[in-house]
């Protein structure tokens, strides 16, 4: 008919992994992926250091201000759900969305500073009614391999005590959650695309105008 209504929703895709793990080139990678099989797409990225929120966990990474370890958690979770909205908005009009780290990240980095107040069960309350994404795809690396892409930048977090720890939570996670694609993040930057693109072809062929997104 007439109708401009969209016969599929769009996918909320989420790229997570350890730092150097190739996220952010995969998710332009992907998104070029996408648009050519003639889908709308948007990428997008956690920590939004652009807004008001934004800027104050953008000067807590880089080390110009001092936050209660709970207070900078609640600040990036808040950085989620000023756009959650536009992100049910984008996905309900046909729109997929790419995001570059999401709640995985929010909640194994601030589990991994060992603050006896602050537990992955704690940590994942405020993510609670966030859109679920439809496939979470885990840019696996080795310590090894990461470390052959230059040596850690002067961001918090990059230490190796740190880096350690939240692998050791990512794998906690990823092991109960489903939905998750593991890739091997290692190999060259071609065949890690195509992992990724064979998974998010999948997923997109599963879902229909009726799928409902989660929360
Ligand atoms: N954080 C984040 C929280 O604590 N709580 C939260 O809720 C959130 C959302 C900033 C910090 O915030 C923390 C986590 C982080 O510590 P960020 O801004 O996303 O998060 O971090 P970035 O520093 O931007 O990203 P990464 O360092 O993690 O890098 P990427 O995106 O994984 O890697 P990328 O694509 O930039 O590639 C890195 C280098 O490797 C090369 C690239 O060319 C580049 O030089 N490369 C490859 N080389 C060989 N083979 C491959 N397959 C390669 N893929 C990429
Ligand atoms: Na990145």
């Amino acid at each position: 008919g007439l109708s401009t209504r969209p016969t599929r929703r769009g996918a909320l895709i989420v790229v997570e992994g350890l730092d150097r793990a190739g996220k952010s080139s995969q998710c332009e990678m992907l998104r070029d992926f996408i648009s050519k099989r003639g889908d709308e797409v948007k990428y997008i990225r956690f920590p939004d250091r652009t807004t008001a929120i934004g800027k104050l966990i953008d000067s807590y990474l880089r080390g110009s201000s001092h936050q209660d370890d709970h207070s900078i958690h609640l600040l990036f979770s808040a950085n989620r759900w000023e756009v959650a909205k536009s992100i049910e908005e984008d996905i309900a009009s046909g729109t997929t969305v790419i995001v570059d780290r999401y709640s995985y990240s929010g909640v194994v980095y601030s589990a991994a500073k060992a603050n006896p107040t602050l537990s992955l069960e704690w940590a994942w309350q405020p993510e609670i009614g966030l859109p679920r994404p439809d496939i979470c795809l885990f840019l696996s690396i080795s310590p090894e391999e990461a470390a052959k892409r230059g040596g850690f930048g002067a961001e918090r977090y990059e230490n190796e005590t740190m880096q350690s720890r939240v692998r050791e939570l990512f794998r906690t996670i990823f092991e109960k959650q489903q939905d998750v694609s593991i890739i091997d993040a290692g190999k060259s930057i071609e065949e890690v695309a195509q992992g990724i693109q064979g998974a998010v072809s999948d997923c997109i062929a599963r879902l229909d105008a009726t799928t409902p997104l989660r929360k």
